[in-house]
């Protein structure tokens, strides 16, 4: 159950008739032009295309990725997100800039490496960078002087768009609204986020945090306004003591970008309240329940929850190594077979799984990655429709492996997907009553299903066709049941 909030159903009362007429009336943001909360059916609709995707690349790319973990001749560190290099040296900005301007040298073309790469692994969408904690915007800005149009003459939005696009990709904004850079973000307001000055006296004297909030409403509409239709914006990030209203006006932020945007899919990082489904001031603790007016969707960051989370969209963001930029120091690559993993085991929980690149200054992507990305895009291939338009399994887990789950005009197909494939060559299931149609082996291959005493038994196979995971699609008379706490929206 989602919560319900008093504005809205006030504002349900004043609209008349209309909450009898419309019965699934869902607390939400304020999306429709009347102000009139938005229903259950409208969200479920502007929600589709995402619960469908399963995948997505991220990509974090800004000035740090020419550093590359290093200042001053030393590594800033060996693991950890190198993104944050100007916080991890104390550097102000000035300084910042001079080293980090010369090394962020794009190449042409760079993006349609990306998006090819994205395209190769079975990504659905892209979400990348449009400013990061460090404040260089990536298009080009009227509103400020720290953009890649105002130092590299070029936009770098509409480069990656367009590219993007081209794959037919869908497109992402991550903006953060931290910001380093501007000499108004008063960094005073919070004692949790992290900026470069931070517990150091303001060197340009009293901030005005109202006109840094202009600029960051400004650039927002930019975005929102010049590249056309934006598919996910991904915000990032507030604290306990800082977020949501008061640090960045967040209502007033969506209600702008809907407003150019009505579709668009937003994640929840403009706030941190329960109401907006976080627990604490880590990414791993989860309220349950997630207010529309407060995001779309929760990001769990590095992790994938044990049972997913039930009834609420969710994606976990991850790195291939530990860091979110590139880093010439981090060498802790997750071996492909992992990534095939998470992505299966986060699609049998119903939630996304948006896997990181950190290209370098120049926008080349580490070969570590690309190789990795077409191991995945090559087990996707033969294995998509177990992945992509699935939902969270109905049942628990197997100790085999994982399973993910389509209901279409009242026949399910299960897609076992077996990790560790059973010493006997005999795979069982238990807790799925409907009568079996038939059994097959994506990519190929006869095997036979039984239905006896209530558990399912399927043989045929000695050994594992595939090393990482082989999936048997089972069809089923029957819609899908589901086990009580294994649900999605
Ligand atoms: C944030 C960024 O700081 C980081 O650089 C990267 O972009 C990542 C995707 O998002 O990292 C966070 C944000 C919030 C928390 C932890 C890491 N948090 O609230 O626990």
């Amino acid at each position: 159950m989602r919560k319900h909030s008093f504005t809205v159903i006030t504002r349900s009362l004043a609209l008349g008739g209309l909450l009898l007429a419309v019965p699934c009336l869902a607390q939400g943001p304020l999306a429709g032009a009347a102000g009139a909360p938005e229903s259950s059916s409208t969200h479920d609709a502007r929600m589709k295309w995402w619960r469908e995707a399963r995948f997505g690349m991220f990509v974090h790319w800004g000035l740090y990725s020419g550093l590359a973990g290093t200042w001053e001749g030393k590594p800033a560190g060996t693991s950890g997100g190198m993104e944050w290099i100007q916080n991890i040296v104390k550097a102000d900005t000035d300084t910042y800039a001079r080293a980090a301007v010369p090394k962020f040298r794009p190449k042409p073309g760079f993006a349609r490496e990306w998006a090819r790469l994205a395209k190769a692994a079975g990504c659905s969408y892209v979400v990348f960078t449009t400013k990061h904690h460090e404040g260089f915007a990536l298009h080009n800005s009227r509103v400020g002087d720290f953009d890649a149009g105002s130092i590299l003459q070029r936009d770098l939005v509409k480069e990656i768009v367009t590219a993007l696009r081209a794959e037919g990709l869908r497109v992402g904004f991550y903006h953060s609204v931290i910001d380093w850079h501007h000499d108004q973000y008063d960094y005073s307001l919070s004692q949790q986020l992290p900026h470069p000055l931070h517990g150091k006296p303001s060197p340009n004297g009293v901030r005005d945090h109202s006109r840094y909030l202009k600029y960051l409403h400004a650039q927002a509409e930019e975005l929102v306004t010049g590249y056309g239709r934006v598919d996910v914006l991904w915000w990032d990030y507030s604290a306990q003591d800082f977020q949501g209203d008061e640090a960045w006006r967040a209502t007033e932020l969506m209600n702008l970008v809907r407003k150019h945007q009505p579709a668009v899919i937003m994640n929840n990082r403009l706030f941190r309240t329960p109401e907006a489904g976080w627990k604490s001031m880590g990414t791993d603790g989860f309220v349950g329940t997630l207010d529309w007016r407060y995001g779309d969707f929760i990001t769990p960051e590095q992790h994938i929850p044990d049972t997913g989370m039930p009834g609420v969209d969710w994606e976990t963001c991850m790195t291939m190594n530990t860091t979110w930029g590139y880093s010439e120091h981090d060498r802790q690559w997750k071996t492909s077979d992992t990534l095939i993993r998470n992505l299966v085991d986060i699609a049998s929980k119903g939630g996304n799984y948006l896997l990181n690149i950190g290209p370098q200054g120049d926008g080349s992507v580490p070969t570590e990655s690309v190789a990795a990305l077409h191991a995945v895009g090559d087990w996707m291939k033969g294995h998509r429709e177990s992945i992509v338009g699935t939902m969270a399994s109905p049942v628990p887990k197997p100790a085999w492996g994982r399973i993910t789950a389509r209901e279409r005009k009242g026949v399910t197909t299960l897609f076992l997907h077996v990790f560790d494939w059973p010493a006997n060559g005999q795979l069982t299931l238990a807790g799925v009553p409907n009568p079996i149609r038939k059994a097959r082996l994506l990519g190929g291959g006869k095997v036979t299903a039984d239905s006896r005493h209530g558990i399912i038994t399927i043989t045929g196979l000695a050994q594992a066709p595939n090393p990482v995971d082989s999936v048997i699609a089972l069809t089923l008379d029957g819609p899908l049941v589901r086990q009580p706490g294994v649900d999605r929206p």
